[in-house]
């Protein structure tokens, strides 16, 4: 976008404009990209101290977010151990370099969608919560594919994501159901399945999601209800991110409720025992078996981490 800045960028991510852990590390690069351009510093140093700024801005805007966190790391560490002497050129580096990964994350989430889809059979009534694009592509190339389904969404509440998610399905014509999240143990008995994003998977096989995915996980495994989550293996992580809080003021005016402490987190974290199996672009694993891609991440140290 021609008059896209940083600044612009990083306020959408804020205020959820910007939202999901795979749109929100597309524009963490898109960041770096316009950083680089716009540059105008005259040596490697002052250019990496511009770079290193904006990373450190946009990881501050979403802190549960190992993916976008990768992201950065790899373009910034590319960016440090780059042979080239020319700043002009580096500037240049940087911009392809991050469009190379924004190549790879579109691909990485066409093969989740292509893997997801395969769970998907006629007759289905998938319950989604939030809006993940790992999700709406895989139910899109189920829809592509013919497969006849239905999809309960729910609000997601306090700022109604699953309102996206609910017009991208419509759009393509796939039939949904759209509810608030207090119905989701009301609507489970006609779910056949639960398929989910996650913004971290956490060595254990448990997942954070979406403020609102523990219920209903527990309520899916209490019904019998398989718990589907669809991610990127970049947001496989040793670390336990820390879960955002947001502003109280996204659920009530503070002050028409005195004296109640109001809180507001993002994200919750389902343990592994309510996963029934993760889908990414490296295949299917059950929760028990994310320690291995761990480990074989490890060994092959595909992202460096730098912050
Ligand atoms: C979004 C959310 C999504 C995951 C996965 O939360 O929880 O399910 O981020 O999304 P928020 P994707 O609206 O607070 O960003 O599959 O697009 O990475």
């Amino acid at each position: 976008m021609a008059n896209e800045s940083v600044a612009r960028i990083i306020s959408d991510i804020k205020s959820l404009k910007i939202q999901g852990a795979n749109d929100v590390a597309e524009a963490g690069l898109r960041c770096l990209s316009l950083t680089a351009k716009k540059s105008r510093s005259s040596n490697k140093a002052d250019l990496i101290g511009e770079l290193d700024m904006t990373a450190r801005k946009v990881l501050s805007t979403r802190p549960t977010e190992p993916e976008l966190k990768k992201v950065i790391s790899s373009v910034m560490v590319q960016a440090e151990v780059a042979e080239i002497k020319s700043v002009e050129r580096l500037k240049g580096f940087v911009e392809r370099v991050c469009n190379e990964q924004l190549r790879k994350l579109n691909e990485i989430v066409r093969k989740v969608a292509e893997t997801g889809a395969k769970e998907i059979v006629d007759g289905d009534v998938i319950l989604t919560h939030c809006h993940s694009k790992n999700v709406v592509a895989a139910l899109s190339e189920a829809k592509r594919q013919d497969r006849k389904f239905e999809v309960i969404v729910t609000e997601t509440r306090p700022l109604y994501q699953g309102k996206i998610t609910a017009k991208e399905l419509l759009n393509q014509k796939i039939p949904v159901t759209y509810s608030i999240d207090s119905a989701s143990g009301h609507l489970m008995k006609r779910a056949t399945k639960v398929l989910v994003g996650c913004d971290a998977i956490l060595q254990d096989g448990s997942v954070i999601n979406k403020i609102g995915t523990l219920p209903i996980a527990i309520v899916a495994h209490r019904f019998g209800k398989p718990f589907i989550v669809a991610g990127e293996s970049l947001k496989v992580t040793r670390d336990i991110p820390n879960i955002e809080q947001r502003n109280p003021k996204e659920l009530i005016n503070p002050g028409k409720l005195r004296g109640a402490k109001i809180v507001n987190p993002a994200f919750d974290i389902t343990p592994a025992e309510y996963v029934t199996k993760i889908i990414t672009e490296k295949g299917v694993f059950r929760p028990a078996e994310i320690e291995k891609l761990v480990a074989y991440k490890q060994q092959k140290s595909f992202i460096q981490s730098r912050y």
